[in-house]
């Protein structure tokens, strides 16, 4: 991934993991996570968002991170900054419909315009025609599940699938987005 940013020190993650453990209990929850971050405004960071990276790098399925899981999760968000602010072409703090499209096109996807504004509209929780830090990791995580969760019915790759109901209520019922 091109928006690698070199892995910081033991000590550095420490005496970050300890700022963000408010209570001290050792390990990082949804809350404490969400008032560390920070989404550009004085708007809480989407819940969703924090609530999807608590799941990828909660190992033991109890909704925090321990400090050993911390690194990688840290890791995470420097690197989706990078890759934000890599699209952020004007320097604007946000996404624009434009920069959405450069982006997801960058990622490898190929979606019609009517899809880019559908997307937009979803995660332009503000109403202002653009995308925040928050809602862009949101909306890039989402989109990156639904297509790998199609890519495994799609076994000869042509972009079809024919799926049973049940298949498809078990397909979306198992994504954890
Ligand atoms: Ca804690
Ligand atoms: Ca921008």
């Amino acid at each position: 991934m091109a928006f690698e940013s070199p892995a910081p020190s033991r000590e550095f993650l420490w005496d970050i993991f300890q700022r963000v453990d408010r209570d001290r209990s050792g390990y990082i929850s949804s809350d404490e996570l969400q008032q560390a971050l920070s989404n550009g405004t004085w708007n809480p960071f989407n819940p969703e968002t924090v609530r999807l990276m608590i799941g990828m790098f909660d190992k033991q399925n109890r909704g925090t991170v321990s400090f050993e899981d911390f690194a990688a999760l840290w890791k995470y968000v420097t690197d989706w900054q990078n890759c934000f602010r890599s699209f952020d072409r004007d320097n604007s703090g946000n996404i624009d419909r434009n920069e959405l499209k450069i982006a997801l096109t960058t990622f490898g996807y190929r979606l019609s315009d009517n899809l880019i504004d559908l997307i937009m509209r979803k995660f332009d929780r503000n109403g202002r025609g653009t995308i925040l830090f928050d809602d862009f990791i949101q909306c890039c995580v989402v989109l990156y599940t639904l297509t790998s969760a199609f890519r495994q019915h799609d076994t000869d790759q042509d972009g079809v699938i024919t799926i049973h109901y049940d298949q498809f209520l078990s397909m979306v019922f198992s994504l954890k987005v």
